[in-house]
């Protein structure tokens, strides 16, 4: 078989990428391991940004958003205090959408495949071999047990934390940088009203967190001890925290979905190239779940790989592709940075034992300047829109 791209794996980055592609004519296979079913329900991310829904718009696509818009409000609770931050004002009116991760998958996969593009589920060995050679080669085992070998011009890696892709560099030719934060939480998807705003709460029990994920779904997230994990933490004991620590006595309790402990660790690989591979989105860089912003980079990506890629195809011009390692990181390590600012906020301001008082005032202080000052308050608010490029 012969291809343009191979693009490996069916998250937001592989998604967006191939849809992008398709509507440039240029040809890809997308080849995924898990099932449709699987990858259709998959909850993680909650929130696409103001930038990233321009992106689909520019594209003709802002239908693969569902849900409703983000008001662009967000409501930090200090101690049980409400302040509202309205960071769509903040950054000119720029306002992202409340679509939930596994919704946004969903509809990449229909308009994709509606669209007569190539996906294939199920898909359990890729491998990839000759990224310096004139054409990639991708191996895998086709639907009837088949050995299949396709060639491409480009392979995508877009295939997560710990697909195959960026274990196929050469050893020595990618910098890892990693980072622990030193911070868990417990995440909770359950069955109960959403908050009228993200809620970011700050209290001397520690960090909490509410969020819409449907009309009747919610995510919280509960700062936890570094052992703790699901069985520590029944249901008796987890609403009642969770009323303490967001400040609202008559938060109702529902059926928990799922939970589960997340570490918080960043990530960045350098470069995001080999050959003719790209790794985009969590296949070069993990990010913390604070600030919402790992699926909003990983589709920025897709969509800086996409133009590269068609420069290349339709004039012949690679410098997109030469450059795309340094646009992509200098942006990625923005994202990285922000998120670390943000989960510094607010996890030193809160539980004081963990970090002593003087790193604990800092922290307030810089919360207290997004409520004060109008300059923070506007730095915060592009950034919650999404950087530009
Ligand atoms: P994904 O979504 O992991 O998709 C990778 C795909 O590759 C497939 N794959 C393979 N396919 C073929 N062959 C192989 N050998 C393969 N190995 C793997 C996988 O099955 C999968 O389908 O990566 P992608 O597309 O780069 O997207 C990244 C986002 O998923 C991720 O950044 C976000 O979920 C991060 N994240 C959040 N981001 C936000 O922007 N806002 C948020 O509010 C937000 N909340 C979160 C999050 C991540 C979380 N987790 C996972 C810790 C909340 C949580 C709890």
């Amino acid at each position: 078989e012969q291809t343009t791209v191979v693009v490996i794996g069916a998250g937001p980055t592989g998604l967006t990428l191939a849809n992008l592609l398709q509507r440039s004519d240029i040809p890809c296979v997308l080849l995924e391991r898990r099932s449709r079913d699987f990858v259709e329900n998959r909850h993680r991310a909650g929130i696409v940004d103001a930038r990233v829904r321009q992106l689909y718009e520019d594209w003709g696509l802002a239908d693969v958003l569902g849900g409703p818009p983000d008001d662009g409000l967000l409501e930090f609770r200090v101690d049980g205090v409400a302040h509202l931050v309205d960071h769509a004002r903040l950054s000119g009116g720029r306002y992202g959408w409340l679509c939930p991760q596994q919704v946004l998958v969903r509809n990449l996969i229909t308009t994709f495949t509606d669209g007569g593009g190539d996906l294939r589920f199920d898909v359990p060995d890729v491998a990839i071999h000759d990224l310096t050679a004139d054409r990639a080669r991708v191996t895998c085992t086709g639907p009837a047990g088949e050995p299949t070998t396709i060639e491409a011009r480009y392979v995508a890696g877009c295939d997560g934390a710990r697909g195959p892709s960026r274990v196929s560099v050469p050893p020595g030719t990618m910098a890892t940088y990693t980072f622990d934060h030193e911070v868990s939480w417990l995440t909770i998807m359950a069955t109960t009203p959403p908050p009228p705003h993200p809620l970011l709460s700050v209290s001397d029990q520690g960090y909490a967190a509410h969020f819409y994920r449907g009309p009747q779904a919610s995510r919280y997230y509960l700062q936890c001890g570094p052992q703790d994990g699901p069985p520590e933490w029944p249901a008796e004991r987890l609403w009642p925290e969770l009323r303490v620590r967001l400040g609202d006595a008559q938060l109702p309790d529902g059926p928990i979905t799922e939970i589960r402990r997340v570490d918080m660790r960043s990530e960045v690989c350098e470069p995001m190239s080999h050959g003719r591979m790209f790794l985009a989105g969590d296949s070069a860089h993990v990010m913390t779940p604070m600030g919402g912003k790992g699926m909003n980079l990983a589709v920025l990506e897709a969509e800086t790989l996409a133009l590269a890629i068609r420069a290349a195809v339709r004039d012949g011009d690679e410098a997109g592709l030469r450059g795309y390692s340094t646009t992509c990181l200098e942006r990625a390590w923005r994202y990285q940075e922000f998120s670390r600012w943000m989960l510094e906020m607010l996890h030193d301001s809160g539980d004081s034992s963990r970090v002593g008082p003087f790193r604990r005032r800092l922290a307030r202080t810089r919360l207290a300047a997004l409520f004060t000052d109008s300059t923070a308050a506007r730095v915060f608010g592009e950034m919650m829109a999404g950087v530009g490029n």
